[in-house]
């Protein structure tokens, strides 16, 4: 949870870092050799997929070659794909003709001379059709190269090596990474910078939990030069001792045995993946993935049996921000308020998922690619693993009693299908799933796990604790601080269509006049269409409410509008005040609920540029405009979070800790759509239910 830089420089790193340089050389010189750098773009992409790495050469080989100079000093902060417009890409899939494809396109920011450009490259002419330099506050993600090259210089800074010696440690033990800065409330424009945080590796690869406390490094990104340095207080580094989460380090006594557990399916996956289109069951949806957002789910359809088609549900859904406010106010933690999705980029810290661990047997694995901060291709292994899950549980049921001389019991297992990926910030790890539900719903979940943020401190027992701490005791000079996660989902939601309402079916008491009724209260529902973007502001857990996104214009044969719900997890709002600069930033957390109107541009939550943002381009600052919302094209926005007080059990390692939501029909369907599913179980001759799917 506690997340931070992806990349940690040090002597393990490095020797990892040559290996993979030595690997992609050579994987890059194939490349070159085979494939001609001028063939043509794939054609037959769907518009929604991902840049190839084809097409990351071509981007990289335009925008080189349009800055002549070769002085020019560019980095790549970040290449995607511009999605198309939405009408034009929607006219296409209507009526699929090559003349009307939705032009290819890519989206990059790079640093030119250390300025900020917005560049738009077209894949189909090969050409730049914008190149702006960005002036605004703000600075985009940063790139893995100048992490570890930032973590690198403490080593060779004199200071510091005073301070490694002075503490009695070895240089060669020390690992640094590099840690985002936030911003303060100065008016002036920043530099690009981040600090520097270092920690004792001493034989074990949990060396989160050995902070070298008390230093504080600044770099300058642009320079990658230590601009400031601080030595405070000296803390002992904790022992950590038996921290170690390796299965080769467990010292005896290991837990308990269970016996061996695997999931197959003898006919194999059911799911079918056609380039990035996925069809299982019901459903049919494209699965997109984005150095910022990672997963991203698009034009998920579901068919209906009754009516014979294909029925459209959410257009796009992602995770557009990540923001984890530390409550440390010590010198060397208050400004640890990270947006890991901006700052750091969810798909770009992606791991590698591991058969039968990650996923399950019968699961299937999808690479993926993001560029270095130079341009060139990094393939991203066993990126998504798609599965089936059957985990024994009921997706409806009944049995019947009432009839004489007869018990009725009808019975289905439930099956849906799941998209994984996960992302590593640092010490944290986030599992971001996807789920889809025979019976229409889809679920994200995500999943906490991993390793906390620690701080050294003097203190071996909670008894000698004298100051605040803001966090909790978990091991000797081990505290665990206090911070939040909060995740922000985009869910451009076209239920039957893009034109839809939000709709807040408020469950309201009523109390009733003597005389109508022996009772004395009940509850009803008001209904209340969001007009404004003011109207659909929420702080959950407040008033009792359904939350429905429904199709105004399409009716049930009954005469319900169409719809789906968000059946939300744990109501958990920021706790900061809404003036704290922290909280001016991530303003998109003063909400759980926002509705807007569909605006391409309006894709991440705390801006394009989150590193050392002012707050000035959030999802909060848009939704000021107060426009309408009310039969129009809508997007909604969903904050889920934890308020995290470590405990002893997170320690040193934590165990998963999940939240999510359901999107799921609502007065959708006439009657329920998986009535007809078909029944897979059995019982075979030696009396052990099987299924097979
Ligand atoms: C880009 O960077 C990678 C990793 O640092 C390196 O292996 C590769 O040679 C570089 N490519 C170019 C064209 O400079
Ligand atoms: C970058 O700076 C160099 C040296 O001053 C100059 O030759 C080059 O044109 C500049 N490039 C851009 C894109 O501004
Ligand atoms: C480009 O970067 C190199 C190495 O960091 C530096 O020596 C050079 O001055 C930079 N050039 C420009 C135009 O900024
Ligand atoms: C490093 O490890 C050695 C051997 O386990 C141990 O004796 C020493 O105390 C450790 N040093 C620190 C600073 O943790
Ligand atoms: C779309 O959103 C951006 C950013 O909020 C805004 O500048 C732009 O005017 C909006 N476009 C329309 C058509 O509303
Ligand atoms: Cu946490």
């Amino acid at each position: 949870m506690n997340t931070h830089s992806c990349v940690i420089s040090g002597p393990l790193w490095l020797s990892a870092q040559i290996m993979a340089s030595i690997l992609k050389v050579l994987f890059l010189f194939l490349f070159l050799y085979f494939i001609p750098i001028h063939s043509s773009v794939d054609h037959d992409n769907h518009p929604l997929d991902p840049l190839t790495p084809l097409e990351f050469d071509q981007i990289r080989t335009i925008i080189e070659s349009s800055n002549h100079s070769p002085t020019s000093n560019i980095s790549f902060h970040y290449i995607g794909l511009d999605d198309p417009d939405k009408q034009t890409l929607l006219s296409w899939l209507s009526n699929p003709d090559s003349t009307t494809k939705p032009p290819r396109r890519a989206f990059v920011i790079a640093r030119i001379n250390h300025t900020t450009h917005e560049i738009v490259v077209d894949l189909t002419t090969h050409s730049i059709v914008s190149n702006e330099v960005y002036t605004g506050h703000g600075y985009p993600t940063l790139t893995f190269e100048e992490q570890s090259a930032a973590g690198l210089l403490p080593r060779d800074y004199a200071p510091f090596k005073t301070s490694i010696s002075k503490r009695g440690l070895k240089l060669e033990e020390v690992l640094c990474g590099s840690f985002t800065v936030g911003w303060y409330g100065s008016k002036d424009r920043p530099k690009r910078v981040v600090t520097v945080m270092c920690y004792y590796l001493n034989g074990t690869v949990n060396f989160y939990m050995r902070p070298i406390e008390g230093i504080t490094i600044w770099v300058d990104l642009e320079k990658l030069k230590i601009i400031g340095y601080r030595d405070r207080i000296m803390v002992p580094v904790p022992k950590a001792e038996a921290t170690d989460y390796r299965e080769s380090e467990q010292k005896l006594p290991l837990g308990p045995k269970i016996n061996k557990i695997t999931v197959l399916q003898p006919d194999g996956p059911g799911f079918n993946v056609d380039g990035h289109t996925i069809r299982w069951a019901n459903w049919k949806f494209h699965l997109g993935f984005d150095a910022r957002a990672g997963p991203i789910i698009s034009l998920a359809s579901i068919y209906d049996i009754e009516k014979n088609e294909y029925r459209r549900v959410l257009y796009r859904g992602f995770v557009s921000e990540l923001f984890v406010p530390y409550m440390d106010l010590t010198e060397e933690w208050y400004y640890r308020t990270f947006f890991d999705a901006g700052e750091y980029g969810l798909g770009l810290c992606a791991a590698s998922l591991e058969p039968l661990r990650d996923c399950p047997e019968n699961a299937r694995f999808l690479d993926g690619y993001v560029t270095g901060q130079n341009g060139t291709t990094v393939k991203m292994a066993n990126l998504f693993c798609i599965f089936e899950r059957y985990g024994g549980d009921i997706m409806w049921r009944h049995t019947e009693f009432g009839i004489p001389g007869t018990v009725v019991t009808e019975v289905r297992p439930e099956v849906s299908l799941v998209v994984r990926m996960v992302s590593t910030a640092g010490n944290y790890d986030y599992i971001i799933d996807w789920e889809f539900m025979q019976s229409g719903s889809i679920k994200a979940v995500v999943g906490l796990t991993g390793l906390l943020g620690v701080r050294a401190v003097k203190y071996t027992h909670t008894d000698q604790i004298e100051e605040e701490v803001y966090g909790t005791m978990l091991a000797e000079n081990t505290l665990g601080a206090y911070h939040d996660h909060f995740l922000t989902y985009h869910l451009d939601l076209d239920i039957d269509g893009e034109i839809n309402s939000f709709v807040k079916a408020n469950l309201q008491t009523t109390l009733v006049t003597v005389g109508r009724s022996p009772r004395k209260s009940y509850w009803t529902v008001v209904c209340e269409t969001a007009k404004t973007e003011s109207d659909a502001r929420i702080r959950l857990g407040t008033k009792p409410a359904d939350l429905l996104v429904v199709n105004p214009n399409k009716k049930s044969n009954v005469g319900n509008p169409f719809g789906y719900r968000l059946i939300h997890g744990a109501s958990v709002g920021s706790l900061l005040s809404e003036d704290d600069d922290a909280q001016i930033r991530g303003a998109f957390t003063n909400y759980n609920i926002w509705v807007t109107p569909y605006n391409r541009s309006e894709k991440w939550a705390g801006g394009q540029y989150t590193d050392q943002s002012q707050g000035d381009d959030t999802l909060a600052v848009w939704s000021l405009r107060n426009r309408d919302i009310e039969n129009k094209d809508i997007v909604l926005w969903y904050t889920l979070g934890f308020h995290h007080v470590p405990c002893q059990e997170d320690f040193p390692l934590m165990p998963t800790l999940t939240d999510g939501f359901e999107l799921r029909p609502n007065n959708f369907f006439e009657s329920n759509p998986v009535l007809k599913v078909r029944p897979q179980n059995y019982r075979s001759p030696n009396g052990w239910s099987t299924i097979s799917v």
